[in-house]
Parts: C-alpha cells; sequence; structure tokens
C-alpha cells in the first residue's frame, strides 16, 4: 500500500505538468471548479483520442485512477513510453483490471490538456 501511495503521488507532477500547459484549468482549479465538471464541460470536438498498450501498475478505484506503463503513443497525443497515471472515464469497469494486467487502452486530451482513458482492453493471452 505504502510503495502505491508513493507511485502515485510520483506521477501526479506529470499529470500536473500535462495540466499546466493548458492555463486555463490551473485557474479553474484556483477557482475550486471539481476537475471532472471541468473535463465534462470541455468534452468538445477539440478532444484527441489515441491509442496506447502498457502494463497496469496500481489500480485506484476510490479516485477512478490507473498506473499504466506505457509504450509509446502514436499520432497527434503523441507520448514517449512512461509509467503514469490516468483518469479514467466513468464508463471503464475497474473492477475487472489488476496490477500486471496487459492492456490495449484508448485515451483522450480534451482542450485544457487533460488525459483521460476513455475504454481499456485486457490483452488477449
Ligand atoms: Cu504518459
Amino acid at each position: 500500500m505504502k510503495t502505491t501511495r508513493y507511485a502515485f503521488a510520483r506521477v501526479a507532477a506529470c499529470a500536473a505538468i500535462s495540466i499546466g500547459i493548458g492555463g486555463a484549468s490551473a485557474s479553474a482549479a484556483a477557482q475550486g471548479a471539481p476537475r471532472d465538471t471541468v473535463a465534462q464541460a470541455t468534452e468538445t470536438a477539440e478532444k484527441t483520442t489515441g491509442q496506447g498498450e502498457g502494463v497496469v501498475r496500481a489500480v485506484d478505484a476510490d479516485d477512478r485512477r490507473l498506473m499504466i506503463t506505457h509504450g509509446p503513443i502514436a499520432g497527434p497525443l503523441e507520448m514517449s513510453p512512461m509509467t503514469m497515471a490516468f483518469r479514467v472515464a466513468p464508463n471503464v469497469d475497474l473492477s475487472s483490471l489488476s496490477k500486471g494486467m496487459k492492456i490495449t487502452f484508448t485515451i483522450s486530451r480534451d482542450a485544457k490538456g487533460l488525459y483521460v482513458i476513455e475504454d481499456v482492453r485486457p490483452e488477449k493471452p
């Protein structure tokens, strides 16, 4: 449990950086707007999606976050391989996921720079 918490804290910096790119989201957070509300409100045509592959490192069902070690993500979302935590969309069933599972996933980034996992598919053995 301790290592999981530490890992989430460590990757929070990565998330903070990506959130920080869209300056507007920082001011929204400063005004006390819940992030989920912001994410839903900005679900527009500016949302960009991409596909990734990775391994589940931790499942945080309470905060609806997934820690994933992912490979390179191609396309407009272009990301190099790393371990990071993602927010997970409400429709994704986290109960079917566990540590060590290989997955493919769909992520989106909204106009504010927030990444959300929209879909997760466990890799077939
Ligand atoms: Cu990443």
